[in-house]
């Protein structure tokens, strides 16, 4: 995720680390190169001249020639520009009728049936118990498509097929969702090629229509301002409650992140990271930002740790690793279960000053296979008892898996540090920022560990 806009502004802060004393000419330099970064993600020139003219007046208000540690300062006041840029807070949907009605709108293309399944997928796991409605008439398979995706999240579809009413499908899919009890309702509707005046009117009128609780605006992250000028032109018909922004685990610059809050007054709520039902995650400017400065995102983090764990199992794990019983056998199923959280190198993205070393690696969740491997390859008693596999085993480990002693070694390795930050993780329970704490201490731990 916005990686070279990561890159070019690491590159600029570098440049205020290397001063010793630094001065009005390097910060407005430093600035220069954050405000020329912007502009190449696809802020236009208007978010990025007003981006830049507030940092310049909050770090010469903060007089940040004389503070002590000038560059993190800087870095701090960046920070906060640009989660306040986008939004600040999080923006949760806000959903009150029984049934509760989300309608989806957006270009073709752009992620609408997509995100419709995650966000079912998403509300079921809270409790709830979504119906899918689909009001997409026109494209012969969309019904099909919406039917396959419901499918896969376990969400019942409600169709017509042959009506060519989508307002008269909606009202029908409510009225079809108050009989069978379900409480939240999700319109996918037809996309549009591009803004037209005949396909806005039809999402005019199934709006006023249904009322929706929610109705959400899907876009391509990946369009960049393109994506901006087309939620402008949707908001100024439809008067949406929140953006969706899909495809930003592609390769996206992020200027429609980035600038179409500031643009349209409207929050972004969620973001799309893939293809998979999993592939969503609430949007935090905050989590954002940091992620963007390359300061990682451990509050993401933390939440997809606890959507895999339940209470139990980090119990189970936690007196594991407290009586030191904690054995290959649970790293094993620690890789199952990270496999689930969804893409590993989105994952990493999210460790401070991960993201960015792990940048050109081409990591995908095959690269657990060598670890499986060498794990497979070990004795029962040796999974159970992993100090006592001393260098001979490891030998005889190596052979069996098809790897090499070193992959062995640095497996060996990893596994002593999983044992510190599970145990970290773990006994953080279900307070995410006592997890977090407890990761940054972990974290410190394996470096001081590494260096020895
Ligand atoms: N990489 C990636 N692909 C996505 C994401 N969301 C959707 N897609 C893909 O984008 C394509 C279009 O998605 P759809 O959900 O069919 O889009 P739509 O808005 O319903 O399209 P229409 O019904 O034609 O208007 C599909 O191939 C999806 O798999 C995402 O977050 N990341
Ligand atoms: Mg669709």
């Amino acid at each position: 995720m916005f990686n070279s806009l990561q890159d070019k502004l690491e590159t600029a802060f570098k440049k205020l680390k290397g001063q010793g004393k630094i001065t009005e000419i390097n910060v407005s330099e430093t600035l220069k190169d954050v405000r020329r970064a912007l502009v190449e993600a696809d802020v236009s020139y208007k978010v990025a001249n007003t981006f830049m003219k507030t940092v310049k007046d909050k770090a010469m208000g903060q007089n940040v020639l004389n503070a002590v540690k000038p560059q993190e300062l800087m870095l701090k006041i960046v920070y906060d520009e640009l989660a306040d840029l986008m939004g600040r807070e999080p923006a949760p949907l806000v959903l009150k009728n029984k049934p509760a009605v989300i309608l989806m709108s957006g270009l073709q293309g752009s992620g609408k049936t997509t995100f419709s399944g995650k966000l079912a997928r998403r509300l079921k796991s809270k409790g709830m118990h979504p119906l899918l409605v689909a009001c997409d008439v026109y494209r012969p398979a969309a019904i099909e498509q919406l039917k396959v995706v419901g499918n896969s999240v376990e969400v019942p579809v409600y169709s017509d097929e042959g009506n060519m009413d989508p307002v008269q499908i909606a009202l029908d899919g409510i009225a079809h969702a108050k009989e069978e009890h379900r409480d939240v309702v999700i319109v996918d509707t037809a996309g549009r090629l591009a803004v037209d005046e005949k396909m806005m009117d039809e999402i005019a009128t199934i709006r006023q229509a249904i009322r929706p609780d929610e109705t959400l605006f899907v876009v391509d992250a990946m369009t960049g301002q393109d994506a901006v000028n087309t939620a402008r032109e949707f908001n100024d018909r439809i008067d949406f409650d929140g953006v969706i922004l899909t495809k930003l685990d592609g390769d996206t610059r992020g200027g429609a992140a980035l600038t179409i809050r500031e643009v349209v007054h409207k929050p972004i709520k969620f973001v799309g990271v893939g293809e998979k039902m999993q592939d969503i995650q609430d949007f935090d400017p905050e989590g954002m930002a940091s992620r963007i400065l390359g300061m990682g995102d451990l509050g993401e983090l933390a939440k997809r740790i606890q959507e895999i764990y339940d209470v139990k199992e980090a119990e189970a794990i936690e007196k594991k690793l407290r009586t030191n019983k904690f054995d290959f056998e649970d790293f094993l199923k620690q890789i199952q279960n990270i496999k689930k959280m969804g893409n590993i190198k989105d994952l990493a993205s999210m460790l401070p000053g991960v993201g960015k070393a792990l940048k050109d690696v081409d990591i995908d969740n095959s690269a657990f296979k060598s670890i499986e491997a060498i794990i497979y390859s070990m004795t029962p008693y040796e999974r159970k008892h992993p100090d006592e596999i001393n260098g001979m085993r490891r030998q005889r480990i190596a052979k069996g898996s098809g790897t090499s002693l070193q992959e062995v070694n640095r497996l060996m390795k990893q596994f002593a540090d999983t044992r510190k930050v599970m145990k970290a993780v773990t006994s953080g329970g279900k307070n995410p920022q006592k997890m977090m704490q407890q990761m940054r201490q972990a974290k410190a731990m394996m470096k001081q560990g590494g260096r020895r």
